[in-house]
């Protein structure tokens, strides 16, 4: 009967506390409600119209994906946020997974001095910088070598990428001033800056929670929901990215860190705030905030039963009514005095000793009461908890269309970790209200540093994916060489052989540069990659500065460069005949000089037989190619019987620059264009070139473009270059202009950009419309989004003209990715280039060989690096030529003219 007696008065006190707490005794119904409203809070977060507005933030985090086992690497790692600042380092192996071992640690705790929690931004990340430079140094970790760092942050912050953070507002019981809105990332760089001695890459900022998910996810991968309950209280989960509206994309998921201690900061849950709840937020150093966290969280728990236990006395509910100053005074019972009195074995026991700490006598009854404070206070904890989570599990459920939903949630936190009743009863409610889920619940053993590492392997991967995909299109010196050495033996090749050569040398039948004796009017056409031209020049004999010309620019279509042959010329003859009109000259005969930048096999100067051999660039005329191209100009220009031309010469637009560059330097042999096309031509010996002129030189249309179309560029074209090749409207041939001219670059950046996109590691992996849209990609963007001048923000804007929205992050790697392309681009030119010079060289049995080339096209005048590294790289290459490079004025019109004054001369 003691025991009896014993039990009703246990019971009875109990009674007296439940009655007095009932508003903190949550049923079933209740705990429902509230994952409800936790349901429509995490609904307004996720939208960007409530988002800013919404008391939960649904903060994306930029992890797309649990752990896949491949992880690996050492790290550093910072966790900062909890109740312990801890520095670690970690070894993931591949493959092994945590409990097999497959991750060793290293970590020391260091104590965060209050004057610290409470000072300055610079004060809190130089203690946390000093803090790693000693553990460093404490475990012999080499200072010199650069190391990753990955770096756990307990706070709400708001991630562009994954190394960044902006923090929102502090929590818990931090209070550091001027760092709320700033990237906390940057901060900590610049404090390791400031320690010094020291060189890290931070990879990765991460939530505890995330970490605590991604941790427990190594070794089981059904790991899609990280809870803390700890000293502060959050949680997150893997949610579908079509509901992520802050993130765009649709494709996979990404891990939102709920932040949930938010909940009812909007008045939510005013009608389950009890006072005690009122008094604990109203003496916070975050008032009004946090109002969930501060319902369940470990920073709070001990308050919230000495507020209990403090009211009760004053209402003479307990301790007779006595009311000690320890009683009065704030945190003199913790949320450790709370899982105290509720030890299994002697939790009366732990809540006299307790309760006399506080300098209170309590009877029995009084001890039996406060630990029931205790529970229904820890229970209600556990209880929000098991709602919020029910809240995200019935989440998961809709997105995946199951009830039957297979799940395990990663936890960690004091709370969880060491209060005993605590992760029981959670286990318990959240089964008894989502019945149908098999939910696991797994203990994050050493905290949430190792998942912060795989989080950073990751990272590190991705980084290494893009920064092999930009390695991909690095050139070694040794591979220069080699582009030198076989444009050298192709050049050598195509004066050989009369059979098909990759590098044609074509005969232009030029076999000198103007020698300023050039006199009268000529009419000069010029087809270039892009545009057509006319011209009028009028050369004075020794003037050369006076030559007088007039030009005109006439657009080509696309429909006209891709439609039939006759459709091509008439549109020419239709621009002849606007110029003509327009110079009031139509009823002239002027003999003409036709530039025409095409692989075309003549006979000679004048216009027999001339042949156009293949269409380059974004040419595809029908009927053009295999026949004589001057004489379809001739027919068109009949065809429209409006004026009449004496078309005298046909040069190619290389030949056109090369006149025009000698015109003002005669020491210029070789003429390069870079623009849409790519190609060059030199004064090669006549005793090289089957051809018996009685000259000495003839200038030889390289037709470069064509090296590589048997395969001798292979080892060095990337797949990118493979793709651009095999959708271009004429695959496998022209393979070194796809690696080098206008036509190509702009294309072969998209592709790179889209791969990287696909592969996750661009635009959030985003694959927008526009980044397929063949061609969308012009060349021209490359040289606006290089130019030094150009801040990131302009960058954006060229992108957001393309429709490519990115990060700051994204817009460096499109930058890189135009950079390595354009690079490359002009390094194989220079390598072509000093094949030529030497050979140059070489034919005059040379040491030294002073020379002009001379230049046209756009992307070496307008690319804001194209030229420079074009001109180191011959130099470097070509050590014994003096090469001047001399951009080509009136482009290759006026060489045209040039050419047909020559021609002219010699009827
Ligand atoms: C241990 C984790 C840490 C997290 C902490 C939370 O390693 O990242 O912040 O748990 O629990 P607390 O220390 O606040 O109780
Ligand atoms: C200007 C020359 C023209 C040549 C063009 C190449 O006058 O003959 O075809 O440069 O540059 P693009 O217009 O292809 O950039
Ligand atoms: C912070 C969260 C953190 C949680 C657990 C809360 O106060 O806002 O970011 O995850 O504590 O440490
Ligand atoms: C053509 C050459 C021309 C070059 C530059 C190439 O596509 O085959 O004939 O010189 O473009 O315009």
């Amino acid at each position: 009967c003691i025991l009896m007696y014993w039990i009703n008065n246990t019971r009875s006190h109990k009674n007296k506390v439940d009655r007095f707490l009932h508003k903190m005794r949550l049923n079933d119904e209740q705990l429902n409600d509230i994952s409800a409203r936790f349901q429509a809070e995490m609904k307004k977060g996720l939208s960007a119209e409530s988002n800013a507005a919404a008391a939960v933030k649904m903060l994306p985090t930029h992890v797309r994906s649990t752990p896949d086992g491949t992880e690996k690497g050492q790290f550093l790692a910072l966790d900062l946020g909890g109740s312990k600042f801890k520095v670690l380092q970690i070894k993931v192996r591949e493959d092994q997974g945590i409990r097999k071992g497959g991750v060793e640690i290293e970590e020391k705790t260091y104590p965060i001095p209050n004057e610290v929690l409470n000072g300055r931004g610079t004060e809190l990340f130089d203690h946390v910088s000093e803090s790693l430079k000693d553990f460093m140094h404490e475990k012999n970790i080499n200072p010199k070598k650069k190391h990753p760092l990955a770096f756990t942050f307990s706070f709400p912050c708001e991630q562009p990428t994954l190394d960044q953070g902006f923090l929102l507002e502090w929590t818990k019981d931090f209070s550091v001033r001027g760092l709320q809105g700033k990237d906390v990332v940057d901060s900590l760089r610049q404090a390791i800056k400031r320690t010094g001695g020291m060189d890290m890459e931070i990879l990765a900022m991460v939530n505890d929670t995330v970490a605590t998910m991604m941790t427990c996810g190594f070794d089981d991968k059904n790991c899609e929901v990280g809870v803390i309950i700890g000293s502060g209280t959050n949680a997150c989960y893997m949610e579908q990215l079509n509901h992520v509206d802050l993130v765009e994309g649709d494709e996979g998921q990404m891990c939102v860190s709920t932040e949930w201690g938010a909940l009812g900061d909007d008045g939510t849950l005013d009608d389950y705030i009890t006072e005690f709840d009122r008094e604990v937020d109203a003496c916070s150093i975050n008032p009004g905030k946090q109002i969930f966290e501060k319902m369940v969280s470990g920073m709070y728990l001990g308050e919230l039963v000495r507020l209990v236990v403090l009211k009760m006395a004053k209402l003479g509910l307990l301790f007779d009514g006595r009311v000690t100053n320890a009683l009065r005074t704030k945190g003199t019972i913790t949320t450790a005095h709370v899982a105290a009195m509720e030890e299994y074995k002697n939790c009366l026991g732990h809540t006299r000793e307790i309760l006399e700490s506080l300098n209170l006598s309590p009877s029995a009854d009084d001890c039996i009461a406060v630990q029931h404070i205790s529970t229904i206070v820890s229970f209600r904890s556990s209880n929000l908890v098991a709602a919020g989570l029910a809240a995200i599990l019935t989440r998961i459920q809709k997105n995946r269309n199951t009830r039957e939903l297979r799940i395990t949630i990663g936890v960690d936190g004091t709370v969880y970790k060491t209060h005993p009743q605590y992760p029981k009863r959670l286990h318990k409610v959240v089964r008894r209200l989502l019945p149908e889920c098999h939910v696991r619940f797994v203990l994050s053993e050493s905290g949430s540093s190792k998942g912060a590492a795989l989080v950073s392997a990751v990272a590190q991967r991705l980084a290494s994916r893009k920064r092999q995909t930009l390695n991909s299109f690095k050139l070694s010196w040794e591979q220069l060489q080699l582009v030198k050495a076989r444009m050298r033996a192709a050049l050598q090749a195509g004066l050989k052989t009369d059979g098909p050569s990759e590098v044609k040398m074509l005969p232009s039948f030029v076999y000198r540069t103007p020698d300023g004796s050039e006199h009268g009017k000529y009419l000069a056409l010029d087809l270039g990659g892009t545009n057509f031209r006319a011209m009028l020049v009028n050369f004075k004999k020794g003037l050369q500065q006076n030559t007088k010309l007039y030009h005109k620019i006439y657009k080509i279509p696309l429909e006209i460069m891709q439609g039939t042959g006759e459709e091509l010329f008439d549109y020419l003859a239709q621009c002849v005949g606007d110029f003509l009109d327009y110079m009031g000259m139509k009823n002239t005969r002027l003999p003409a000089g036709f530039t025409f930048s095409f692989p075309c096999e003549q006979t000679a100067l004048d216009t027999v037989s001339i042949q156009l051999t293949l269409w380059t660039k974004g040419f595809k005329a029908t009927n053009c190619e295999g026949h004589d191209v001057v004489d379809m100009l001739r027919e068109a220009i009949k065809r429209r019987d409006e004026f009449d031309l004496d078309i005298v010469a046909l040069v190619n637009d290389t030949v056109g620059t090369l006149m025009s560059c000698a015109y003002e330097d005669p020491q210029c042999q070789v003429a390069l264009i870079a623009g849409t096309g790519s190609n060059v031509c030199y004064m090669e010996e006549v005793k090289n070139i089957e051809n018996d002129a009685d000259f000495s030189k003839m200038c030889i249309n390289t037709e470069w473009g064509g090296l590589g179309d048997d395969g001798t560029l292979d080892d060095i074209m990337t797949s990118d270059d493979t793709e651009v090749d095999q959708n271009s409207i004429n695959p496998g041939k022209q393979r070194f202009e796809k690696l080098t001219s206008g036509m190509y670059l702009g294309e072969i950046v998209r592709r790179v950009l889209l791969n990287l996109t696909i592969r996750g590691l661009l635009f959030k992996g985003y694959v927008s419309e526009a980044l397929k849209t063949p061609g969308i990609f012009e060349t021209k963007y490359l040289s606006q989004i290089e130019s030094d001048r150009l801040a990131l923000l302009q960058v954006r804007s060229i992108l957001q003209h393309m429709g490519l929205e990115g990060t700051c992050v994204d817009i460096i790697t499109v930058k890189e990715v135009c950079g390595a392309i354009s690079r490359r681009a002009a390094q194989l030119c220079g390598a072509g280039m000093a094949a030529v010079v030497d050979k140059i060289r070489e034919n005059r049995g040379l040491d030294r060989l002073n020379i002009t080339v001379g230049v046209d096209g756009t992307l070496y005048k307008l690319h804001p690096h194209f030229s420079r590294i074009l001109q180191e790289t011959t130099r470097a290459l070509a050590p014994q030529c003096d090469v001047t490079f001399l951009p080509s004025e009136e482009g290759s019109g006026k060489g045209a003219a040039l050419i047909a004054a020559l021609a002219k001369h010699m009827q």
